[in-house]
This record gives structure tokens, C-alpha cells and sequence, in this order.
């Protein structure tokens, strides 16, 4: 969602500021724009289309300059148009780009109208232009420094001001800043793969921090002003991450990527031990009686799928909450629950806000669930385990939601061993579970070509159904959040159980019902509730495991999964169901990698 790019160099920077905002696309934005200080006046260049016709545009207009900022908008204050791209300017004087959202900005914006100022835009961010420019007197960090504290609400900014020509100023709040630092050259941006190419040394900004950045040097000064010192790390090149290689779409490739990206996360060594998820974990996991998740999204279904390990391997009660809710929920704290924060960004606005929330109400043990090392989530949990998903540039979520339930049995496992709920032999046997995974994975993405011909059907309706029981009701959540994500259908999902409770009515020759059928307990139950399905004229679409004996009939289409997989069976599951929405999407012709109205990392609320 939304990213921001800023150099200072002494070369014409836009070729890089253009390349990051590429780099940023998979973020997902509706517009985009680049100002730069050229000849002294800022110059900018603004698209509501994709970063290759803005780049098209600095061409032709030949816009260029060695001290500029980049922006890739996600509308919310406004409508995707021109006038709301962002760089916004001040009085042609100051140049803005901004991510997050002021809540105080009317009362701003009231305030900056009685001194003179015009405003043009729909946008929240404009106020924070002009009282950048109300204010400065001639040194724009303390401008800024200043400024920042009257703004309420999540931000992360880049700004140029005329008569600095070799600075730019940044600030983050709520939102991702990282520092590029280079020979000569000094970068800002969203993440550290928008300036892959540029540098590989990055210095994370903290919550309330500002940075000065200049030709010869970075100046950082935290929320009370005090000069700061970030550790400046470097950053492994994301090999390969922004190329497509044979694939059509970045989902596709992830999905594929999947046996890889869980090789990776499979913690290495021959044990389950607390020290996986940080050093005193021991400590915290032995001082713990309960689990409470918060997440979003698909990250949440992750949350689901492992409280259902939590609760039956480890024994240890589990509560799992959409941090959007909790965050402003009356609850009732219970310090000696652990709290999991899920997220494959680590930046997710609301689940950390979420943390903070239970932090302030006296949850001491946090842990993070994430893709990101130098991700604020991270930063900010006492605990952390690490998945190795790679870049995910897809929106939907794929491999990073595989990995986390990765991590997330692992978790399971090793709270069940230090609480003797789990024997030697029993440990030995989840871990070769464990690793036949990624063999496991390999023969499931070989059912794409059957996939593909479902899909095809798929592709003509508007609505479907999704089942699932028990550890499987989050994964046909999983599926159906996919397909409306990606292709557009409407798409729900139920436990098989509560069909009758409503949705049945719902029914018809014309509702595709897909059905997650994997041979556990509830095998028997799910088999009755596929043919209350039948015997309203439904169509089923079955995801069976081979030794399900549910067979291909008048109105069941059977897709045979390789094998049964006991407890990791989720894992396995939800991949086909990756696969289904991929190629629907594809049928219907979306734009599968950057579907409309979504974000990637999403950093607003
Ligand atoms: N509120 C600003 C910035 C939006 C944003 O951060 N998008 O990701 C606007 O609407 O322009």
C-alpha cells in the first residue's frame, strides 16, 4: 500500500525514484507522481495510470533533477484523480509525499485557510504541505520536527523544500520509512526492495523519528528530539524477487514457490526448542497459560488453522481476534496470555496498533509471526519467528500464508513439548512430517492441469460456496477469500456443519459448492452435508484425499489430493484452492498480481 521513494544525489535521480516506485507496485496504489528540485523550482510529474506511463511522462517531459521524492498512492482521503496524486505542493515552494492518514486534518486545514492558504486537493496531505511551508524558517528539519507534532494520526513523509536544494526531509509515524544509505547519495523509501540496485545498506527508522537526509549524511533525531543513533544494516540483494521468470503472474510464481519457501521456514536441527522463537522464550512460554492471536486477513486464517493445533496438540486454550476489532474493543487483559501478532509485512497497520493495545493493557509476552526481520512487528515484540517466504509481491497471499502456518505449527509443537504433551517419538514424527512437506507440496501443484479445467467453469459464475470442517474451515475461508479477491466472485465459506443453519438456502444448480475433504474424523458428517448440497442441485467441487472413497458422480467433480496428511493436512489443502482462484482469475482476464481496490502491506488503517 502506498510508497514513497527520496534521493539526494549528485547525479538526475529520477531514473531511480521512477525504478522504486516500480519496485513498490506490487503495494498496490491508483496513482503515482515524482517531484524533483530542477534548476530551484520543484518540477513534478503526476499519473493516474501506471508507473510506466509516469514514466513515459518524466521522458518526455524530460524532467530531471539530483534531490527529489516519489510517491505510489492508495487513495483514501480523495478520489484517485490528478489533482490528489501526490507530490502536493505548497506554494511551488514545498513538495510533499505522504503515507498513512491526519485525522485532525480538518481542524488543520480550518486553521491554514484563515492564514491564506488555497487548497486544491481532496487530500488529508495537503494540510501537512502547507504547514511545512506556514512554519519553516529556513531550516526544513526543524520545520518539520515541529510540524509533525500537531499532526494526529499515521504517517510516514518525504518533503523538499526550494531552498534546500540538496535535502530532503522524513518523518515516520504509524507508517514504514527505511533509510538507503549510499556513497555521495542518500535514499528514503517505503522498504528496502524499492532501493535495491541503489544500496544495500539500510538504517530503520523507530516510531517518531525524523531524518534529515543530505549528500555527505544522515541526521536522525527520535520523538523528544534527541540526535539518534540507527544501526545501519546491510540488507541481502532480493535476488530475482521483482522478476517474473516463466511464470504469467507474480501469484503464480509464489504459488510455485511454495516447497522452496517452506524449506526455508522448517526450523533447522533435529528438535522443537523454545530458542526458535527468540532467546528468553523458555522464560515467556513457561510463565504463559493461554494464547491470544491478533491478525488481519489471510493472516488471520492462519490464526484460525493454528489454534486448532493449539488447543489439540499443546493443550493450551487460544483465543484468536481481527486486530481491526480488538483495537478498539473493551477487553478483558489476561497478563499471562501470550500474544501472536501475525502479519507477512510486519507493517500492517492494524495488527500493530492492535499490539499496542494489548501492551498499554498489560500484556507483557508478545510474539511476532512474520516475514520481515526489520519489520516494525518485529521490532516491537518480545518474541519472534521468522518465516523465509521471501518477497511477496502477489496481493493475495500465498506463500507467506503457507509459511506462517509453517511457524505456526512449529509453535504448537514446541508449547506441547514444554508442557509434556508431547513425547520423543511423537516429536520425531511431527518434524518428518515436517520436512516430506515441500515433497509433499510438489505433487500437489502438479494437479494445475485439473485445476485449470474447473477453473473454466468457475470463471462463468458469480457466486460459489466453500466447506470445510474443523481445521479445514479456516483453509475454505482461505479459498473463498482468494477468489473474491482476485477474480471477483462473490465467495463465502462456511463450516460444513451450519449449512442448514442458513446458507442452504442459498443452493441451487447455479452455486458451485467447493469442498475441502481431507480423511479425518469428520470425514462422515462432511460426506452428509455434500449431499444435502446434492440433493438441492448443487454442483460440488471436491478437494478429496486419496483414501476418501468419494467418487466423481452426477453433479461431484473429484480432485484427488496425493496423499492424507494428518495435522499438516491444512498445508496442503489450501494450495489447490491458491491454484483455483488463480486461474479463474486468469479466465475472467483480472489483473491477478494488482487486484482493484487492494493494497499489498496495508498501512492505513
Ligand atoms: N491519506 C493520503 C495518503 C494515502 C495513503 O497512505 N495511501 O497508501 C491520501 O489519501 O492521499
Amino acid at each position: 500500500m502506498c510508497g514513497i521513494v527520496g534521493a539526494v544525489a549528485q547525479r538526475n535521480i529520477v531514473p531511480v525514484l521512477v525504478e522504486g516506485l516500480r519496485r513498490l507496485e506490487y503495494r498496490g496504489y491508483d496513482s503515482c507522481g515524482v517531484a524533483v528540485l530542477s534548476h530551484g523550482e520543484p518540477r513534478r510529474a503526476r499519473s493516474v495510470a501506471r508507473v510506466s506511463d509516469l514514466d513515459a511522462q518524466v521522458k518526455e517531459s524530460s524532467l530531471a533533477g539530483m534531490t527529489g521524492i516519489a510517491h505510489t498512492r492508495w487513495a483514501t482521503h480523495g478520489a484517485p484523480v490528478t489533482d490528489n496524486a501526490h507530490p502536493i505542493f505548497s506554494r511551488d515552494t514545498v513538495a510533499l509525499v505522504h503515507n498513512g492518514i491526519i485525522e485532525n486534518y480538518e481542524s488543520l486545514r480550518t486553521m491554514l485557510r484563515d492564514k491564506g492558504y488555497e487548497f486544491v486537493s481532496q487530500t488529508d496531505t495537503e494540510v501537512i504541505a502547507h504547514l511545512i511551508h506556514s512554519m519553516y524558517r529556513g531550516d526544513l528539519f526543524q520545520t518539520v520536527r515541529e510540524a509533525v507534532k500537531l499532526l494526529h494520526g499515521a504517517y510516514a513523509i518525504a518533503v523538499i523544500h526550494k531552498d534546500q536544494p540538496h535535502t530532503v526531509v522524513g518523518a515516520r509515524q504509524g507508517s514504514p520509512l527505511v533509510v538507503g544509505v549510499g556513497e555521495g547519495e542518500n535514499f528514503l523509501a517505503s522498504d528496502a526492495l524499492a532501493l535495491a540496485g541503489s544500496t544495500d545498506r539500510f538504517a530503520f527508522l523507530e516510531e517518531g523519528d525524523v531524518v534529515e537526509i543530505a549528500l555527505d549524511g544522515v541526521k536522525i533525531v527520535d520523538r523528544q528530539g534527541l540526535p539518534a543513533e540507527r544501526e545501519v544494516r546491510v540488507v541481502a540483494a532480493y535476488g530475482g524477487a521483482v522478476e517474473l521468470g516463466p511464470y504469467r503472474h507474480f501469484m503464480q510464481k509464489e504459488i510455485f514457490e511454495q516447497p522452496r519457501a517452506i524449506t526455508d521456514t522448517i526450523p533447522q536441527g533435529d528438535e522443537f526448542t523454545a530458542n526458535l522463537f527468540g532467546e528468553n522464550a523458555k522464560d515467556v512460554f513457561a510463565d504463559i497459560d493461554s494464547l491470544l492471536i491478533l491478525a488481519c486477513g489471510t493472516s488471520y486464517y492462519s490464526g484460525l488453522t493454528a489454534k486448532y493445533w493449539l488447543e489439540s496438540i499443546a493443550k493450551i486454550p487460544t483465543q484468536v481476534e481481527i486486530a481491526s476489532e480488538y483495537r478498539y474493543r473493551e477487553s478483558v487483559p489476561n497478563p499471562k496470555a501470550l500474544v501472536v501478532v501475525i502479519s507477512q509485512s510486519g507493517e500492517t497497520a492494524d495488527t500493530l496498533a492492535a499490539l499496542k493495545h494489548a501492551q498499554s493493557l498489560g500484556h507483557a509476552h508478545t510474539l511476532a509471526v512474520c516475514n520481515v526481520a526489520t519489520s516494525a512487528m518485529v521490532r516491537q515484540t518480545e518474541l519472534a519467528f521468522l518465516t523465509h517466504a521471501g518477497t511477496e509481491i502477489g496481493v493475495a497471499s500465498t506463500k507467506a500464508f503457507t509459511t506462517q502456518l509453517v511457524g505456526l505449527f512449529v509453535l504448537a509443537v514446541t508449547l506441547a513439548k514444554l508442557r509434556g504433551r508431547v513425547d520423543a517419538k511423537q516429536e520425531a514424527a511431527y518434524l518428518g512430517q515436517l520436512r516430506h512437506l515441500p515433497a509433499a507440496l510438489n505433487s500437489v501443484l502438479a494437479l494445475e492441469p485439473q485445476i485449470i479445467a474447473w477453473s473454466e467453469e468457475f470463471a462463468r459464475k458469480e457466486n460459489a460456496l466453500f466447506l470445510g470442517r474443523g481445521l479445514h474451515y479456516p483453509i475454505a475461508l482461505e479459498g473463498a477469500l482468494k477468489l473474491k479477491e482476485i477474480s471477483y466472485i462473490h465467495a463465502e465459506a462456511y463450516p460444513a456443519g451450519e449449512l442448514k443453519h442458513g446458507p442452504l438456502a442459498l443452493v441451487t444448480e447455479a452455486m458451485p459448492v467447493v469442498t475441502v475433504a481431507p480423511n479425518d474424523t469428520l470425514l462422515e458428517k462432511l460426506k452428509s452435508n455434500m449431499q444435502e448440497v446434492r440433493a438441492r442441485g448443487g454442483e460440488l467441487y471436491v478437494f478429496a484425499d486419496a483414501d476418501t472413497r468419494i467418487v466423481s458422480e452426477d453433479g461431484i467433480h473429484v480432485i484427488r489430493m496425493p496423499e492424507h496428511y494428518g495435522a499438516l493436512s491444512p498445508i496442503l489443502h489450501v494450495v489447490p484452492l491458491q491454484l483455483l482462484a488463480y486461474h479463474t482469475a486468469c479466465a475472467r482476464g483480472t489483473d491477478v498480481d494488482k487486484p482493484r481496490n487492494l493494497a499489498k502491506s496495508v498501512t492505513v488503517e
